[in-house]
């Protein structure tokens, strides 16, 4: 089984530590914890890019290797880094578990390298008619990303 890890900082007191592990039936199991954020929905991606030179700015669009369009994690039409949203509880923290078949750890379309990103607002999963909605699901600023890995 192949592994990673992302911790995740920001400037503004975000932070976390996410955990990958590629199964045998090529889906990815992803678990994490955040704290430091606003209670609600936040949008949770991967992005292109592990630059985090210039924050979270650096990181690039989500992750498209398929050129498709901003989606829910279920959609057929998704970005491979579409993950949906993360929902953080009254005190700021959040731990939770996704399983997704388009996040690979090895081969062309891995995301090792790349970099996890959390969002301000909610991803509307492009559906919120926004002009941002087919690209970024209109989540707002990036308020915590990063990338560490381990194999
Ligand atoms: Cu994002
Ligand atoms: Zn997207």
């Amino acid at each position: 089984m192949v592994k990673a890890v992302a911790v995740l900082n920001s400037n503004e007191g975000a932070c976390g530590t996410i955990y990958f592990a590629e199964e045998g039936d090529g889906s990815t199991t992803v678990t994490g914890s955040l704290s430091g954020l606003k209670p609600g929905l936040h949008g949770f991606h991967v992005h292109a890019l592990g630059d985090t030179t210039n924050g979270c700015m650096s990181t690039g669009p989500h992750f498209n290797p398929a050129g498709k369009e901003h989606g829910a994690p279920e959609d057929e039409n998704r970005h491979a880094g579409d993950l949906g949203n993360v929902i953080v509880g009254e005190d700021g923290t959040v731990n939770f578990k996704i399983v997704d078949k388009q996040i690979p750890l090895t081969g062309s379309n891995s995301i090792v390298g790349r970099a996890v990103v959390v969002h301000a607002d909610p991803d509307d999963l492009g559906k919120g008619g926004h002009e941002l909605s087919k690209s970024t699901g209109n989540a707002g600023g990036r308020v915590a990303c990063g990338m560490r890995c381990e194999t």
